[in-house]
């Protein structure tokens, strides 16, 4: 074979071997593999995502929250946001003596609830997380059945500092 013979052979050998079945199965398994180890580092936007998959904040289950459903008809500084809990004073306060109660409804399931409404007092006012909740409230001059009043009123001091809202009771369904 002379070199132009050779030459040719070479050439052709070169093209066949890079359009073989066997070649291009390389170049695909080589885009796949580095498109496993580069994608991942791309950057991609997950927030999306991740506030799709989470459950939103229900505030109707938050204590803290004037939303909370226990609240519909408290009208104060809520006690959890002031060393308290949702049925205890902060310490150095003690529970008032009268109170004001109102009726309602959990959302979880589906019952109403009688709830009492007890002012902590002995401290100075909270002033965190103020809440007006008004369900159901009837005008001023029905002492029993308004809850803009300062509850401590007969306790030896009467100085407000945040309101405890307690379940006292429970709606009967047929009634
Ligand atoms: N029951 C809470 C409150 C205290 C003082 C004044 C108004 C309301």
């Amino acid at each position: 074979m002379n070199w132009f013979d050779r030459f040719f052979e070479r050439q052709s050998r070169g093209a066949a071997h890079r359009s073989s079945r066997r070649s291009a199965i390389t170049r695909v398994g080589k885009l796949v593999v580095g498109s496993a180890f580069t994608l991942p580092v791309l950057p991609f936007d997950r927030i999306g995502l991740a506030n799709a998959a989470a459950p939103k904040h229900d505030k109707r289950n938050d204590d803290t929250a004037c939303e909370y459903w226990r609240y519909c008809a408290l009208d104060g500084f809520l006690c959890t946001c002031c060393g308290g809990s949702i049925t205890a004073c902060p310490p150095g306060t003690e529970v008032s003596k009268v109170t004001w109660v109102g009726t309602c409804h959990n959302p979880y399931d589906g019952k109403d609830y009688l709830i009492s409404y007890n002012d902590c007092c002995g401290a100075v006012t909270c002033n965190r997380c103020g809440c007006n909740g008004n369900e159901r409230e009837r005008p001023g001059y029905r002492m029993g059945v308004h809850n803009d009043i300062n509850w401590c009123m007969t306790n030896s001091s009467t100085t407000y500092h945040c309101t405890v809202a307690a379940i006292v009771g429970v709606g009967d369904p047929q009634g």
